[in-house]
């Protein structure tokens, strides 16, 4: 009746039910390894192990690196429920059994690099529910099922470069509701299926260098919506054909030392943002002004073979008027070697013969010529002869003409007709009439700051088609015409810094349609209503800052354009949750320095699904309601409320998508009640800074610095009934806990100094991403 599988089978079971049933007493540590008990950790590094060592329930830490465990069976965990960190580097792991990681539904790190793995099952994450990091780099992947990833909604990183993928099914990466940054490089991937890379709604960086790639796989990319930073680089694409990246939110992409010998003048047209291309190491010999990137910084085209002559000059002229910076070197004409691109002029681009490239007729092209006959160095000669108005300085090379703080007390007329820049800060100009600025139809930017103008006439800028960027900061300015900005509909930033407006002046930026930053910081704008005409307007960032705004109406302000709302220091008294009803994708917003003592509940209900930064430091606030911040769910990354009268926090681990969080500067009691919070802190992996307000000694120092923990009783939250997690609700009860008995060692914050400035820098005060002058 029994045969041997039989007999093995009641065996494995009894076996099962011995080490389940087991008691489990604190302070047990396997063989073979090390066990810390403050830490909850357990570490058996390089032991040879074949399985996995039976730890402590309550383990926090399993680090089981250098073994030799080669399978990891089904439930291979489930004695240590509360695991959040597992390392298993190095294990020579063959195989992962589907349902290996069951139970461990608390993991937010595990890392599975180097081993031996070659296929990904459906089932072989199932149950880790909150895990953050995966790693699964330097393996030997070939295949991954679709929906090996389905139940990782918390993931924000998956590593699986240096493994032997060679093609991308479909859909495989579905259910990763979080996921910022995936690194694919190191692979052999010649194919990447349509679909990809669909559903990774939430994916900033990609990298896929080092593949063997020889299209831009343009369908795939184009689901990536999210993505910013792209690594393409050390594939094998030889050309870039029109719209070939189609991501309208990249702003990083690399291409080096591939093999592209030309591309495009279209190739970046659908992706707009694009401020860094890195094109270096490729065997480009010119190229064309590229369209679509508005606002391009660098363009890196180090260790091509750029030919340097009358074909290059479009690219070079085109640098110069939109500020983006070329970085490498000609490699010929001979006299032009090695000249670095950001330093050859205009007109050293020609070709043999002398002949000033592709048709040039207008007039300053005629000077130059005669100017620079028979010396190629000659740019740097006064140009005497260049049409400027008196009290100017025109440069026909750069396209600039400044006229700054010369006392003028009307606009000086006459610039050369291709000037893209003109200075005219610092004069007194008082009023401007319509038609001011005749011939200026190439002008991009315009610097009016500072010239004490109370009033603009309609149709003052009428003319200057191709204006992007307006300075009227620190003038006088109390009301703006209707039709100010006629003409001008091209107009991307604008700066009303520092004026008198008293109210929104919706009616006249109704004319701007292209309008991207807007500036109103320091006016006098007391009431922000419907009626201002706010949804008329779509800047995708807009600061209102040090206005004395202290009403904010429902549907005020209806864009669904805007991304960065900046309300500091207003005079604001509570959440304007009912004004943002209509900002469906509002990311950033500021709150700072507003009196607004109380939070209250789903304050920020509106925004929930979209918000990534939050500031609201130096308000004053007293109290934030327990879920005044729950709504935010996993999109919220940064969070201050640095300089308040804060005594408890509401909980926030339910905001599971942060990456820093500044709570310093209130009045936090550092005693056991705050235990809590400090496990909290070194329980997640980004930084989280806090300070101490009292007792009187420990005011100001780092909750992460500080020993009073020490002597808190260990069991105070680990042993709580029906929890074994830290609490985060319990600082809201001091004294709940009882006084110092067992001595341990303070467990010491893991971050180095300088990740920890970094984080600090990030989590301070509102970033302002606010486009620099282009040119
Ligand atoms: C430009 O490319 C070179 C060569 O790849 C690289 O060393 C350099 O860091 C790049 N610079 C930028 C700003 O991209
Ligand atoms: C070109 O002009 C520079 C000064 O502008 C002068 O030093 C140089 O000798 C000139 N070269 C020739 C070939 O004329
Ligand atoms: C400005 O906008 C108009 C249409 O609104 C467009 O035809 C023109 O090309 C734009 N000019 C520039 C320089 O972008
Ligand atoms: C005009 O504005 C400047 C700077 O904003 C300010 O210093 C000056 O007092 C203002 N003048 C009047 C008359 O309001
Ligand atoms: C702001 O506007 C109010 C009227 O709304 C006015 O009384 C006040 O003087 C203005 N303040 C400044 C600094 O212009
Ligand atoms: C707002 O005003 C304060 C105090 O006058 C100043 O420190 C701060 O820099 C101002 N912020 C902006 C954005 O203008
Ligand atoms: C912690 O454990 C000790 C002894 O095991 C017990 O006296 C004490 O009440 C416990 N503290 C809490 C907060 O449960
Ligand atoms: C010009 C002006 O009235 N600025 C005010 C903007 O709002 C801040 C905060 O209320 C005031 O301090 C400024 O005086």
């Amino acid at each position: 009746m029994f045969t041997p599988q039989m007999l093995l089978l009641s065996a494995v079971a009894l076996l099962l039910l011995l080490t389940l049933s087991s008691p489990v007493k604190t302070g047990k540590c396997p063989k073979d390894c090390s066990c810390d008990n403050t830490k909850l950790s357990v570490v058996c590094v390089g032991k040879k192990l074949t399985e996995i060592p039976s730890a402590d329930e309550i383990t926090v830490k399993l680090d089981l690196r250098n073994n030799n465990l080669q399978i990891l069976p089904r439930g291979a965990f489930l004695h240590t429920p509360y695991l959040t960190h597992l390392n298993l580097q190095r294990c020579n792991v063959i195989k992962v059994k589907e349902g290996a990681f069951h139970a461990l539904g608390r993991l937010v790190f595990l890392n599975l690099a180097y081993n031996k793995i070659d296929f990904l099952y459906q089932e072989s994450f199932d149950g880790l529910s909150s895990l953050k990091e995966l790693h699964l780099d330097h393996n030997r992947i070939e295949e991954i099922q679709p929906g090996a990833f389905s139940q990782l909604g918390h993931l924000n990183m998956l590593a699986l470069n240096h493994n032997q993928l060679v093609y991308i099914p479909n859909l495989v990466f579905q259910g990763l509701q979080s996921i910022k940054l995936l690194r694919m490089g190191h692979n052999s991937l010649n194919n990447l299926a349509p679909e990809a890379f669909a559903g990774l709604y939430t994916l900033s960086r990609l990298s896929l260098d080092h593949n063997e790639l020889q299209f831009f796989p343009t369908q795939a990319m184009m689901r990536l919506t999210e993505v910013t930073h792209l690594d393409m680089s050390y594939n094998t694409m030889t050309y870039l054909g029109e719209e070939a990246v189609t991501m309208r939110k990249l702003r990083h992409l690399l291409l080096r030392h591939m093999s592209l010998q030309d591309l495009s003048e279209q190739a970046f047209s659908k992706a707009p943002f694009l401020s860094h291309v890195d094109l270096s190491l490729n065997q480009l010999r010119y190229m064309e002004p590229l369209s679509g990137p508005e606002k391009l910084d660098i363009l890196n085209l180090t260790g091509n073979p750029i030919y340097c002559n009358c074909y290059l000059k479009p690219l070079k002229e085109w640098a110069t008027a939109k500020g983006v910076k070329l970085l490498g070197a000609c490699t010929e004409p001979p006299h032009l070697s090695e000249e670095l691109l950001q330093e050859v002029t205009s007109s050293d681009l020609r070709c043999h013969g002398g002949s000033q490239s592709l048709g040039e007729k207008e007039e300053e092209e005629e000077q130059n010529k005669e100017e620079n006959k028979g010396n190629i160095t000659a740019t740097a000669k006064p140009k005497q002869r260049v049409k400027c108005p008196s009290n100017c300085k025109c440069d026909i090379e750069t396209h600039h003409a400044t006229c700054e703080g010369q006392g003028h007390t009307k606009v000086p007329r006459g610039f050369p007709a291709k000037t893209q820049l003109l200075e005219l800060r610092g004069n007194h100009f008082h009023y401007l009439p319509a038609l001011s600025f005749p011939g200026t139809g190439k002008l991009v930017s315009l610097h009016l700051e500072s010239c004490g103008i109370h009033e603009i006439e309609g149709g003052a800028f009428q003319g200057m088609n191709s204006l992007l960027y307006l300075y009227l900061s620190d003038n006088n300015l109390t009301l703006l015409d209707p039709k100010i900005f006629a003409g001008i509909q091209n107009l991307t930033y604008l700066h009303l810094e520092g004026n008198q407006l008293t109210q929104f002046p919706g009616s006249a930026l109704s004319l701007l349609p292209n309008l991207f930053v807007l500036h109103l910081e320091r006016n006098n704008i007391s009431k922000l209503e419907p009626s201002g005409l706010l949804s008329s307007v779509t800047p995708t960032e807009l600061s209102l800052s040090n206005n004395s705004t202290n009403v904010m109406a429902r549907g005020a302000l209806t864009s669904a354009s805007i991304g960065c709302l900046y309300l500091d220091s207003n005079r604001l008294t509570e959440v304007p949750t009912s004004a943002l009803t209509k900002t469906p994708n509002l990311e950033e917003l500021s709150l700072s320095q507003n009196p607004i003592l109380r939070v209250g509940r789903k304050a920020f209900q509106p925004i929930s699904q979209s918000l990534k930064r939050l500031y609201m430091d130096h308000m004053g606030m007293e109290k934030m309601s327990e879920d005044a911040l729950q709504d935010l769910g996993s999109a919220l990354r940064h969070l201050t409320v640095r300089g308040n009268q804060l005594k408890e926090l509401p909980d926030l681990r339910p905001l599971t998508g942060l990456e820093g969080v500044d709570l310093r500067d209130n009045p936090l009691l550092c005693d056991c009640a705050l235990l809590p919070l400090r496990r909290w802190m070194e329980s997640v992996r980004f930084e989280v800074t806090a300070t101490c307000g009292n007792p009187p000694d420990l005011r100001g120092q780092q909750v992460r610095d500080i020993n009073v923990f020490a002597s808190c009783s260990e069991n105070a939250s680990i042993k709580q009934e029906g929890s074994r997690e830290p609490k985060l609700s319990t600082i809201t009860k001091p004294g709940s806990l009882k006084p110092p008995k067992v001595k341990t060692r303070p467990a010491k914050s893991k971050l180095s100094k300088s990740s920890k400035k970094r984080l600090q820098k990030k989590s301070g005060t509102p970033k302002k991403t606010m486009n620099k002058m282009a040119l």
